[in-house]
């Protein structure tokens, strides 16, 4: 079948309320015709749930050359996706932290990591602000980050440090994120590696110094013929993942041990417990633990929820199986319970673990 010539593909190199900008791939891009189209998404595509993000590679529809727009038609299967903020087919997640102004807190950049570790892509960790920090203090950090597993690569805006070696990591073909808390010189970076951008920034505020989150949304730039490079908005805690088995894997020094021996334990959470071939002697362990509690309390409070919601609809949870309540007329009297009855002090309404005893209206009425 010959193919639609109103049809071609294009990446999403930036998003609005309800439309999106995407760039035709030079392929299906015609000599002559607009680069950039401004599109709107098929209903049925809106329907089906598919969401759409800085990244995603789209099949269009129902171009309209004269007017620049088109519709996006289809979403291309992802390799990859930065949750937050989302961007698809990342190959490079660069997270920037400034060592001053705002003041580097380790913690935060822990989790900045984990989420980056967890999209399974490469890891870039920059130190940025370099000027504002002597040498000795800046080495400091370095060597820490070294420990931790991650060459850093400091620069600085102000005196150009750091920003060739970035350039060139930069300038590889793929398409790397830049992300890390507002105010640490995400956009400065981009414009001061790509003459012309100017991106806006903001001075950092308050006693804190705390950043503005000037930029707004997530943009797609290209620093070199097939390097793209994201420029997203700063935020200040970003989420765990999901999963309190997956988070010590997210650490490079926790996989680094686990490479060398293993756990006595095959479902070992590595809190440095004896047999636990990670121990505690490293850094980010304490952090570690703090993510752990964290995701543990979250783990938590989803499945108390689900109980609450099971209950309402007369389930309850038995291991990850959800089954009917029986009600109290239907259900086997436990041994506890008998024994009750024998000396005459059941209450009615009581459940067996001293809860409220709920059982489920009668459908039959
Ligand atoms: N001293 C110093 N200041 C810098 C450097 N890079 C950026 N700044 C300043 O830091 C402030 C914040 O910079 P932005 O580029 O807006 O920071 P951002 O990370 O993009 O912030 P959001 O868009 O809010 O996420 C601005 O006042 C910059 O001039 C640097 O290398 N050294
Ligand atoms: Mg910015
Ligand atoms: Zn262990």
């Amino acid at each position: 079948m010959p193919a639609d010539p109103r049809q071609c593909f294009g990446l999403v190199v930036a998003l609005q309320a309800n439309y999106c900008w995407v760039d035709l791939v030079p392929a299906a891009a015609q000599a002559g015709q607009l680069q950039r189209l401004l599109c709107t998404r098929r209903t049925r595509l809106a329907k089906s749930g598919q969401t759409i993000c800085v990244g995603d590679r789209v099949r269009l529809e129902g171009i309209d050359w004269s007017s620049g727009r088109a519709a996006i038609a289809a979403v291309e299967p992802r390799s990859s996706l930065v949750p937050r903020p989302a961007v698809a087919n990342v190959s490079l997640v660069v997270v920037v932290v400034a060592v001053a102004e705002p003041a580097l807190d380790p913690i935060q950049l822990t989790r900045f990591l984990i989420t980056a570790e967890a999209t399974g892509q490469p890891v870039l960790l920059v130190f940025s602000k370099a000027d504002l920090l002597p040498e000795l203090a800046m080495s400091q950090w370095s060597e820490r980050a070294a420990a931790w597993g991650y060459g850093a690569l400091p620069v600085s805006c102000r005196d150009g440090r750091g920003l060739e070696a970035l350039r060139e990591r930069l300038s590889q073909p793929g398409l790397a994120v830049v992300c890390g808390p507002s105010g640490v010189g995400k956009s400065s970076l981009l414009n001061g590696l790509r003459p012309g951008l100017e991106l806006p920034v903001a001075a950092v505020s308050g006693r804190l110094q705390r950043g503005r989150h000037t930029t707004r949304h997530v943009e797609l730039f290209a620093l070199a013929p097939g390097a793209l490079v994201a420029d997203t908005p700063g935020f200040n805690r970003p989420d765990l993942p999901a999963d309190p088995a997956r988070l010590a894997g997210l650490f490079p020094e926790v996989r680094q041990r686990l490479a060398r021996a293993s756990c006595q334990f095959r479902d070992c959470l590595h809190q440095g417990e004896p047999g636990c071939a990670v121990g505690n002697d490293w850094e980010r362990h304490p952090w570690y633990g703090l993510c752990l509690h964290d995701l543990l309390e979250q783990q938590d409070r989803l499945q108390r929820q689900g109980q609450q919601r099971a209950d309402n609809q007369g389930l309850r949870q038995r291991g990850d199986r959800l089954e009917p309540r029986l009600s109290l007329q239907l259900r086997q009297p436990s041994r506890r319970r008998q024994r009750q009855r024998l000396h005459g002090r059941v209450e009615e309404g009581v459940g067996e673990d001293g809860g409220p005893g709920f059982s489920p209206p009668d459908p039959a009425g």
